[in-house]
């Protein structure tokens, strides 16, 4: 029976992250853990635990028997910009601690999302390589770099079973996202089936890569069972499954909800997404552990906005 613990399960990846999980292994094998109160309906096994608190952590390790963590416990680009100690302390002891107590407890498999945010301005913006130079103007896209650098060193060095996907912006209807700069996307979809204006803190220029939640997690758990022979890369594995324009989104609503109203006043999340790629070169992830994406633009679009009328507007 697998024991796994996902960090940060209560955040947008890790609330459907857990779902998933708990279908494919079974309730009891999975443990979720974040340091907010999860809402009082929650289902499943739950511990609280801040991942900057390594002794918590080797508690529910020890507690639980767990042989795989998934390490989605982070502060994002946005939130991080306001708060750059925050996002280091968080992203950078959080991780060393995770892999610390991986290492005393020879932890099977540690999973550990990175993200487009590790490229900085000068990567090339078009099909951006796996192997390029790293050089992220923001604090999350250090602690990104950090992270991989980190991964990799533990496998090198201690044999830990480390593995992660660059992931671009996650598209999703089940939780909010939690201060990212690639926010405006699955905002854009909740004020279109609210039936209200939206005001895109982007241009409508703006492209980047993007991926609909259920292949972020079939990305996820495919890696994490991937054979570790075939793979050429350990933590920094790009992944993607679409690129298109703020303007190109709002367009594609507007095929299933033509009255939809989206202004562009850009802030200061404009300079970030302007550092990162507009589309990623992914090949290496599908040669060597299958990646491929289900969802296109067309195809995510139809799914969000039946998603969120159903949630949204349960009676009609
Ligand atoms: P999120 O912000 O939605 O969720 C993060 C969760 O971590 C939250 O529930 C929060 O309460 C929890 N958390 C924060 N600090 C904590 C701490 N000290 N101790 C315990 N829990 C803590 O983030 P997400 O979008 O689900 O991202 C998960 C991972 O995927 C992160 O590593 C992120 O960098 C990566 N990622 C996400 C995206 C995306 O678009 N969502 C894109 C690229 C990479
Ligand atoms: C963010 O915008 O910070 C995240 C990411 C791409 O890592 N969605």
């Amino acid at each position: 029976m697998k024991r796994i613990m996902v960090t940060g399960a209560l955040g947008q990846i890790g609330s459907e992250l857990i779902v998933k999980l708990r279908e494919k292994y079974g309730s009891d094998s999975v443990l979720a853990v974040d340091y907010r109160v999860p809402d009082k309906d929650y289902a499943g096994l739950f511990e609280l635990a801040d991942v900057r608190d390594r002794e918590a952590l080797d508690r529910l390790v020890t507690k639980y028997k767990i042989d795989t963590i998934y390490h989605l416990a982070a502060i994002l680009s946005a939130k991080g910009e306001s708060n750059p100690q925050l996002a280091f302390e968080t992203n950078i002891l959080g991780l060393y601690n995770v892999l610390e107590v991986g290492l005393k407890h020879r932890i099977e498999r540690i999973i550990v999302p990175s993200s487009i945010a590790v490229f900085g301005p000068d990567a090339p913006k078009e099909n951006t390589p796996v192997e390029v130079a790293l050089q992220p103007t923001t604090m999350y896209g250090i602690t990104k770099v950090t992270g991989e650098l980190l991964g990799n060193y533990y496998y090198h060095r201690f044999g830990l079973d480390v593995r992660g996907v660059r992931l671009p912006g996650i598209i999703s209807s089940e939780t909010l996202p939690g201060g990212g700069t690639t926010d405006y996307a699955v905002e854009m979809f909740y004020a279109a089936v609210k039936g209200e204006p939206y005001v895109c803190f982007v241009r409508a220029d703006t492209v980047l890569p993007m991926m609909y939640m259920p292949d972020c997690i079939k990305a996820l758990i495919q890696l994490a069972e991937a054979d570790g022979s075939n793979l050429r890369y350990r933590c920094n594995y790009n992944v993607t499954a679409m690129s298109f324009s703020a303007g190109e989104l709002a367009d594609a609503i507007r095929e299933f909800i033509p009255d939809f109203v989206c202004e562009f006043k850009p802030d200061h999340r404009q300079k970030i997404a302007d550092a990162w790629p507009r589309s990623l070169d992914d090949s290496a992830a599908r040669e060597d552990w299958g990646w491929q994406p289900d969802y296109d633009l067309k195809s995510m679009t139809k799914d969000m906005i039946d998603k969120l009328r159903k949630k949204l507007h349960p009676s009609k």
